[in-house]
């Protein structure tokens, strides 16, 4: 009897489990690009692209090492559009009753293997530096799971950035240099590395653009990475000209420029074509090198080492209802300006702009713009969560969900937050110049002008008032509500329902 080998559009590693184990001489690979995948939440057109020439040159490469690779690509003749029927179609055509697989990140495809009419050997993925057993160790038994202690054992366990058992440089954690607004970080910067497309991602996009044009998103021009010395270059060009900047302007935001000094990563590293601890101990080296700064090098190897890992652990030990979690009771519709509608807002419209062009934005405008106003108007976390994983080409649940329903929205009720990421339009001015040349007035507290997280701001507040108020970190904000006299809190709360009466009537806002 033969076996299948089944590798997803995110395993695309070279070591990955299932191929250490698997048997060159007479297992079957099987891969294959599927509508089910590509439009259960209706990807943007670069991310499907991404993928699917990313899959296509891994396994050209898999059969250039002597595997049998049975590969369906989305316009095959018999291709049946499912994980589940490629599987079951290639299991009759090659005699086959056992799949080996690597654990998907995502609760929905675990069940949809789980269910299969064939003997499914799921192996744990180890691209990660924790395993979901450590994770569960470390977790058991604390009150509240805070990333900070996590990233710290992270430290220890893999000795990155340590002198002996002390933090390099003295501190575990150098965020409090790290908050420099958008005002400093108008210098000159190269932006990502932009590959052209080679034949393999040309085909690609022709076929994406044929079959998905319909999606949110532009495919043109396509520049990402699609194989592993792509994004090993992409890494490279990171650490030379932007991660010296990364820790101070990792917060910064400017409308020209979507990038600043991110390293653009996140979609190389989820598909498996960089791996973690290479990254973070290329950083660790261009600090020894002098090339780079503890502060920048410190934060940007706790994004990896610490977030990305601890955000996996949180998906796994919260399980299968975690995604469509809504502890507030948020139940308003996502704003047609998510998907590009015109609005006056323009932080907003900044960030979904970038987001259509790029399939990216990073993390202050996803937390600070876009998930704090979806948090203060109250939308549904699941509309919310839908959109982030359709738009960005490095979203799979695993990742999505603990960032989204967690992080950003508070709808865990607080496993992964303390207290919810929520600002008014003052913490967007501080950080952005996305405020100069709004049509609102950002400094406006009440009335048609006013800045509209400044109206949502304490329309929150009050509205979960019972829940939060008892919230040592929280108390303030509602001392500073207390102390306001009674007419204007009345005025704010009766703007900030106007507000939403608009949204919610679709009216331009
Ligand atoms: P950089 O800022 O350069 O950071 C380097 C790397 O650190 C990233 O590539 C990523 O691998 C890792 N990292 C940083 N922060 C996080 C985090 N909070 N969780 C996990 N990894 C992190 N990240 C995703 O990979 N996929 C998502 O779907 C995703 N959705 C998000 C949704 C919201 C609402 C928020 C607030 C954050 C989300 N993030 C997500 C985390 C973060 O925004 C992205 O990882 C980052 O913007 C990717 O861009 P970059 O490679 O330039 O990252
Ligand atoms: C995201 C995605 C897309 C768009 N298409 C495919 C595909 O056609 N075939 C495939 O194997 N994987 C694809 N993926 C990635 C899966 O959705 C991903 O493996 C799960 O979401 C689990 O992370
Ligand atoms: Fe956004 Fe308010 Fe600033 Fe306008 S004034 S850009 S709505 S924060």
């Amino acid at each position: 009897m033969r076996r299948l080998v089944l590798i997803l559009g995110d395993q695309l590693s070279p070591g990955l489990a299932g191929l250490r184990q698997a048997d060159r001489d007479s297992d079957i690979i099987v891969m294959a690009e599927v509508m089910d995948e590509a439009s259960y939440v209706k990807h943007h057109p670069k991310k499907i692209a991404f993928i699917f020439a990313a899959m296509r040159k891994f396994a050209a490469e898999l059969e250039q090492n002597g595997w049998r690779v049975s590969y369906t690509r989305l316009d095959s003749k018999n291709n049946s559009h499912g994980i589940d029927s490629e599987l079951l179609r290639r299991a009759a055509e090659f005699e086959a009753s056992e799949v080996l697989a690597i654990e998907p990140g995502e609760w929905r495809l675990i069940q949809l293997l789980e269910d299969l009419p064939l003997t499914v050997r799921m192996l744990p993925d180890d691209r990660f530096l924790s395993s979901r057993a450590e994770f569960e160790a470390w977790a058991e038994g604390r009150k509240q799971l805070r990333m900070e202690y996590f990233y710290r054992e992270m430290r220890r366990k893999t000795g990155l950035l340590m002198d002996g058992d002390k933090p390099a440089g003295g501190k575990w954690n150098y965020d409090h240099d790290n908050r420099k607004p958008a005002a400093d970080a108008g210098l000159f910067r190269d932006g990502p590395l932009r590959i052209a497309p080679d034949a393999v991602t040309s085909e690609v996009l022709d076929l994406v653009e044929a079959r998905f044009d319909h999606h949110f998103g532009d495919l043109r021009p396509f520049w990402f990475a699609t194989d592993r010395a792509g994004a090993e270059a992409s890494l490279d060009h990171f650490i030379a000209h932007r991660l010296p900047t990364f820790g101070d302007y990792q917060d910064a935001m400017l409308a020209e420029d979507g990038f600043l000094s991110h390293a653009v990563i996140g979609l190389y590293l989820n598909a498996g074509l960089l791996d973690p601890l290479e990254v973070c101990r290329r950083a660790e080296r261009a600090y020894a090198d002098g090339q780079a700064p503890i502060n920048a090098v410190e934060g940007f190897i706790r994004q990896i080492l610490g977030w990305r890992e601890y955000i996996r652990g949180i998906y796994f030990r919260e399980g299968p209802d975690y995604p469509k979690r809504n502890a507030l009771g948020h139940t308003r519709h996502l704003p047609d300006f998510f998907w590009g509608a015109p609005t006056h807002m323009r932080c907003i419209e900044a960030a979904v702009a970038q987001t259509r062009a790029e399939a990216y934005a990073h993390h202050i405008q996803r937390l600070m713009v876009t998930g704090n106003f979806a948090l203060l108007a109250g939308i549904d976390p699941q509309e919310v969560s839908d959109w982030y994983l359709a738009v960005y080409a490095d979203a799979y649940e695993w990742v999505e969900s603990p960032n989204v329903i967690g992080m950003s929205q508070f709808a865990d009720g607080g496993v992964v937050a303390s207290k919810p990421y929520v600002s008014s339009g003052a913490y967007l001015d501080r950080m952005s110049d996305y405020c100069k040349g709004c049509h609102y007035k950002v400094r406006g507290k009440t009335g048609e002008a006013a800045c509209p997280f400044n109206l949502l701001y304490w329309h929150f507040l009050i509205r979960h008032r019972d829940r939060f108020a008892g919230n040592p970190r929280m108390a303030q904000m509602y001392r500073t509500w207390d102390r306001m006299d009674e007419v204007r809190r009345a005025t704010v709360l009766k703007d900030a329902e106007r507000f939403l009466a608009r949204l919610d009537d679709a009216e331009p806002v």
